[in-house]
């Protein structure tokens, strides 16, 4: 059947167009099946069931089949329902979940008690992996109270300090993502503690470069501007006392954080002080990859995995 890539959407503004959007394609062309590295976590196997329930995914679980069938149990989740391939441990799951994703059995890839770099590893790995020559990097996509668009964080998972080149296709990547939500010209923030190019902070420089460069049509798709503090990429009324004049202030719809300490503090105080709802993907790879930590709410890694149904089917370069 064709992909619903290429059709024309209208922008979605919030989580729940996320989600009723992959309810919509998961009705139409079927659930996607999501290979699950490491399943035997109890927060795990609830994400997976219920959008299994939802009838959003097929799930494969790759581990040790008696303890995912314990939690299984212990949560209530009929064992009968659920798609278990053995694995003697952790890496060797993230290997057979991933070769399973490979080789087009399944359309989502998906971390579960496996260490993020194992499991980033595996994806990885230059014979069986999911490269494309593409950089990988996360995107988390989340609404915030009284801002009336998705707001896109990256990358707080994968890159741990991106140079200038990385930092262009993690820019890339958050793009392409809005694209497939339908956001057809995104305004991209690279965030910074000040909005002026000061000489002594690298990434500030940076930033100038690529927004200078997206100017020039270097970057293509998307407004990009930076240094920016995120008051002024989030407030207009911020921007306006600032007295900054920028495509970009006040209206982002990407914010580029400059590496995976500030995103990964980012991320979590919009979890636990902000209770945002968003989910998050890597972008890059010919699958989706769902990278929830552990101790992530349910929530967080089920509407990681609507986005991923939905990235899975929209993503030009997803094999799904
Ligand atoms: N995209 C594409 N290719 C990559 C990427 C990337 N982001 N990173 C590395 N590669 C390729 C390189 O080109 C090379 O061919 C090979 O992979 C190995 O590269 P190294 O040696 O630089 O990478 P590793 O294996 O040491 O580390 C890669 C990880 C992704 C494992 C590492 O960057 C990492 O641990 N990231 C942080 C993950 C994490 O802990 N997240 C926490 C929050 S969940």
């Amino acid at each position: 059947m064709e992909k619903l890539e290429f059709k024309e959407i209208q922008p979605l503004t919030s989580i729940s167009a996320v989600l009723d959007l992959a309810r919509l394609i998961a009705r139409v062309k079927g659930p996607k099946r999501v290979a699950v590295a490491a399943a035997e976590e109890a927060h795990v196997i609830e994400a997976v069931n219920e959008a299994r329930i939802e009838g959003l995914v097929h799930p494969i679980l790759f581990g040790n089949p008696d303890r995912i069938r314990r939690v299984a149990a212990e949560l209530g989740v009929r064992v009968q329902n659920l798609e278990i391939r053995p694995a003697k441990n952790p890496v060797e799951a993230a290997a057979l979940a991933t070769q399973a994703v490979s080789r087009g059995e399944a359309d989502i890839l998906m971390k579960g008690l496996v260490h993020s770099s194992d499991f980033l590893r595996a994806a990885l790995n230059k014979e069986w992996g999911l490269r494309t020559g593409r950089l990988l990097s996360h995107v988390f996509v989340y609404e915030a109270k009284g801002y009336d668009r998705l707001l896109f964080m990256s990358d707080g998972a994968m890159n741990i300090n991106p140079d200038l080149r990385t930092k262009i296709q993690i820019v890339e990547n958050a793009v392409t993502l809005a694209h497939v939500l339908g956001i057809r010209t995104p305004r991209v923030a690279l965030l910074a503690a000040v909005e002026v190019v000061n000489p002594e902070m690298e990434t500030a420089v940076e930033d100038a470069i690529i927004a200078k460069m997206a100017d020039r049509g270097q970057i293509k798709g998307a407004i990009i501007d930076g240094p920016l503090a995120l008051d002024n990429a989030v407030s207009e009324e911020a921007a306006r006392i600032k007295g900054i004049h920028s495509p970009v202030a006040g209206k982002a719809d990407i914010l580029i954080v400059d590496n995976i300490d500030v995103g990964n503090v980012f991320y979590k105080s919009l979890v636990y002080f902000g209770r945002i709802r968003g989910g998050g993907m890597i972008m890059g790879a010919k699958a989706p990859l769902v990278l929830t930590s552990r101790a992530d709410p349910e929530e967080i890694k089920f509407l990681s995995l609507a986005l991923s149904v939905v990235a899975a089917e929209r993503l030009p370069y997803a094999q799904s």
